[in-house]
């Protein structure tokens, strides 16, 4: 079936088997050229009217992040301009995907190289969630030979943090583990940088990004480290502002069986804003810029 793979990337990204912005925005790309090659579509309007559906179930599965919808829809609008009927209009369908995906995994070395000239010799990072972009600049400060040390919250309810610190420690950096409630302790004892991914950026520059990372920024503003977000231009969302954005909740069984506190009602949002007068960089494709220098 063209669907299935499409239904089933849907699914697992809404279940977090594939967590983080880019690796479901790579997902969803898998997942469409899976769909290009098996579908059946005689006509270039009902291969588009296919493609149109397939993007929607993706773009459907979690509704904070932008990067999946924002590279879904240039999918679909760049296989719209085609003028071909199937099946050349499937090969060239192919080729746009391809370039999509060697578009975002460039952005994520590009960020790498401008992120890694930032870390210090020396430097304590505190880093929250686990995001491939910022794991990009650390192993590649690591191996340009900075030496610093990098300290993960666990990132409750998920433990995304555990992710994060296995692949760091893997990758021979000098890790620690610290539960969320550590952070400001930690921070207070000498964290020289805080370095967060980002969901969404939003028209102000407000960041979306896992839940927790706005009180790493409030704290780091008032202990003056600096607070810096590794972002692909690709998450920069021009429709919204941050009012605008729907904070994903998801359910309660994530925190706590329900059968523990019967009459509590438990709230369970994954996602908080940052605004831009708390973040000191953004490190994109683009460059390390201030909030002020980016145009969105
Ligand atoms: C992941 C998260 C990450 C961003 C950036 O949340 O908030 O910081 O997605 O990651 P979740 P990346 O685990 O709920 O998806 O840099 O990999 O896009």
């Amino acid at each position: 079936m063209p669907l299935s793979k499409v239904r089933e990337t849907a699914k697992r990204i809404k279940e977090m088997k594939i967590q983080g912005a880019v690796s479901i925005s790579l997902a969803a790309a898998q997942a469409m050229e899976h769909f290009i090659k098996s579908s059946k579509a005689k006509t270039r309007k009902e291969f588009i009217a296919k493609l149109e559906e397939a993007a929607s179930i993706l773009i459907d599965s979690r509704p904070s992040a932008v990067a999946l919808p924002n590279a879904v829809r240039e999918y679909v609008a760049k296989v719209s301009e085609i003028e071909a009927e199937p099946p050349k209009l499937k090969k060239e369908a192919l080729r746009i995907g391809r370039a999509l995906v060697k578009e975002i995994t460039e952005s994520v070395d590009i960020i790498g190289k401008f992120g890694a000239v930032e870390v210090k010799d020396g430097m304590n990072i505190l880093i929250h969630c686990h995001s491939s972009t910022v794991m990009a600049v650390l192993k590649q400060a690591w191996r340009n030979g900075k030496r610093f040390e990098v300290y993960c919250t666990e990132t409750r309810p998920w433990g995304q943090g555990y992710v994060s610190a296995s692949e760091l420690s893997n990758y021979g950096i000098p890790t620690r583990l610290i539960v969320d409630s550590a952070a400001t302790r930690f921070m207070q004892q000498g964290i020289d940088l805080v370095l967060v991914g980002a969901d969404t950026v939003t028209k102000e520059k407000s960041v979306v990004n896992k839940i927790g990372t706005s009180q790493l920024a409030i704290v780091a503003q008032k202990l003056k480290i600096p607070f810096y977000v590794a972002t692909e231009t690709l998450k920069f969302d021009s429709s919204r502002t941050a009012d605008e954005v729907e904070i994903e909740e998801r359910p309660a069984d994530e925190i706590i069986r329900r059968d523990q506190l019967p009459n509590v009602k438990i709230r369970n949002p994954v996602f908080d804003i940052t605004p831009a007068e708390r973040i000191h960089r953004f490190i994109t494709e683009d460059g390390v810029l201030q909030p002020g220098e980016i145009d969105i």
